[in-house]
C-alpha cells in the first residue's frame, strides 16, 4: 500500500484526488490548517472523511513540515496547498508569495535532506503564461503571468524543475488549465453563476454582479484531473504536462449555458460597465457588471494543448464543457 500525502487536503482537488487514490488503494495522510469552519464538507461528500488521516499544520510552518515528515513514510507527496484565488493575491500578495512560492521550496527542501526518493507533484496553473499571444498554449509557450499568484506559482514551478535537475529527484509539475466541479470555492466564477442563478430563480437574491465576462478559459472537470496528475507521478521519469481540454469559452458563455438550465431567457443589452441581462419573459435584470470585480491585471484568452499528456499518460478530458455546466448546475438542484 502506498503512502501519499496531499497538501490542501481540505480543498476542491484535494477532496478530488483524495477519493482517486483511496479507490487505488493508497494510504491517505492530508495536511491541513486548522480552522473555526468546517473543513471536511468535501471530503464528507466523498464519505471519506474517516478513510484519510488528517495532520494539522501550514506551509508556512517549516518545523511542523519537518516533523511531518520524520513521522510517515511517504512515497508520493502531492503540493495543491495555495491561495489560489487570484484575484485576492492582489490584495495579499506577500501571503500568497510566502505560501505558494516559499511554502513549495521548504517541502522540497526537506524532501531533499529526509529521503529524495519521495516523488513530488507541483500544482503548477496556467495562470503562469498571463497574456501571452501564443494560443493554444503548450509546455514550451514563454511564461508571462500578470498577477502575484501567477508569478508565486512561476516560482513554484522553476524551483521544481531545479531540485528535479539538480538533485536527480522525482518531480511533476502539472500546468492544469481552470477546472472546477459542485465542489469549487463560492468565490470562482463558475460556482457564482451556478449558484448564483440557482438563488435568483428561488427569488433569494435579485440579480448576480459580475466583472470581466469577456475573458476566454478553458475549463475541465477536476475529476478527469486528478487522474492526469496521478498518472504523471506513475512514469518512470518525471516531466511537466498541460492538462486542459483545448476549448474555449468566455464566461458570458458560461453564462448563457447555465442560465438555459434555469430556464432564463437571457437577452444582452449594453456595452461595459452598462452591460446587463434580461429576461426575456420576466424582464428582470439577471446580470450587471460591476466594477469592483474587474482585477487590476486580467488574462484574457487561455487555452491549452493537452497532445504531450494524450500521447505520454495515454490522458484526455472526458467531461465537456455543457456537461460541466450541467453537472454544476445539478448539484445545487440535487440531482448529482
Ligand atoms: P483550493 O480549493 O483553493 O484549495 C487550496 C488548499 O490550500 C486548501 O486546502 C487550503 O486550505 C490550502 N492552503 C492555503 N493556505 C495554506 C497554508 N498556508 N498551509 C497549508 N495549506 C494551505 O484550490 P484547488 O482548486 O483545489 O487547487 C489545488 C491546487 O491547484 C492549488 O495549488 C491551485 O493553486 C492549483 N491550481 C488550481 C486550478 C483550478 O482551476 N482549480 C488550476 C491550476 C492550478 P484552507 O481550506 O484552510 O484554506
Ligand atoms: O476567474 C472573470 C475573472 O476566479 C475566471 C483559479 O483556480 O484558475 C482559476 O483562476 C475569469 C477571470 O478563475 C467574475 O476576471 C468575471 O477572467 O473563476 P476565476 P481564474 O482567475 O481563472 C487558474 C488556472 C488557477 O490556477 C487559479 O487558482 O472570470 N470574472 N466576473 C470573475 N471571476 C470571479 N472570481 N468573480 C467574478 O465575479
Amino acid at each position: 500500500m502506498k503512502l501519499a500525502l496531499i497538501t490542501g487536503i481540505s480543498g476542491q482537488d484535494g477532496s478530488y484526488l483524495s477519493n482517486f487514490l483511496i479507490k487505488k488503494n493508497y494510504k491517505v495522510v492530508g495536511l491541513d490548517r486548522r480552522s473555526s469552519r468546517n473543513q471536511n464538507w468535501r471530503l464528507d461528500y466523498f464519505g471519506i472523511t474517516d478513510k484519510v488521516i488528517i495532520e494539522y499544520s501550514d506551509l508556512l510552518e517549516e518545523a511542523s513540515l519537518f516533523k511531518l515528515f520524520k513521522k510517515y513514510n511517504f512515497d508520493e507527496v502531492y503540493n495543491l496547498s495555495a491561495l489560489s484565488y487570484v484575484a485576492n493575491s492582489f490584495e495579499v500578495p506577500i501571503t500568497t508569495t510566502n505560501v505558494n512560492s516559499l511554502g513549495t521550496l521548504k517541502l522540497l527542501e526537506i524532501i531533499r535532506t529526509i529521503k529524495k526518493k519521495i516523488k513530488f507533484y507541483q500544482a503548477s496553473t496556467s495562470e503562469m503564461f498571463g497574456n501571452t499571444p501564443k494560443l493554444p498554449q503548450n509546455e514550451t509557450t514563454p511564461f508571462n503571468p500578470v498577477s502575484p499568484y501567477g508569478i508565486s506559482k512561476l516560482y513554484s514551478y522553476h524551483i521544481s524543475k531545479n531540485y528535479r535537475n539538480a538533485y536527480g529527484m522525482f518531480i511533476c509539475n502539472g500546468i492544469l488549465f481552470n477546472h472546477e466541479s459542485p465542489l469549487r470555492s463560492q468565490e470562482f466564477v463558475t460556482k457564482k453563476i451556478t449558484l448564483g442563478l440557482k438563488k435568483i430563480k428561488e427569488g433569494k437574491i435579485n440579480y448576480l454582479s459580475l466583472g470581466n465576462i469577456y475573458s476566454k478559459r478553458d475549463w475541465g472537470f477536476a475529476g478527469d484531473y486528478v487522474e492526469a496528475i496521478w498518472k504523471m507521478m506513475q512514469k518512470k521519469k518525471s516531466d511537466d504536462y498541460i492538462i486542459s481540454t483545448g476549448e474555449q469559452y468566455t464566461v458570458k458563455n458560461f453564462i448563457n449555458e447555465a442560465a438555459k438550465y434555469y430556464d432564463f431567457k437571457l437577452v444582452w443589452r449594453g456595452k461595459g460597465c452598462n452591460e446587463k441581462a434580461y429576461d426575456k419573459i420576466t424582464k428582470k435584470i439577471i446580470i450587471r457588471i460591476d466594477k469592483k470585480y474587474y482585477r487590476p491585471l486580467e488574462v484574457y484568452n487561455l487555452m491549452g494543448d493537452y497532445s504531450k499528456a494524450k500521447k505520454l499518460l495515454k490522458w484526455k478530458p472526458k467531461t465537456s464543457f455543457k456537461s460541466l455546466v450541467k453537472l454544476m448546475c445539478d448539484y445545487e438542484n440535487n440531482k448529482y
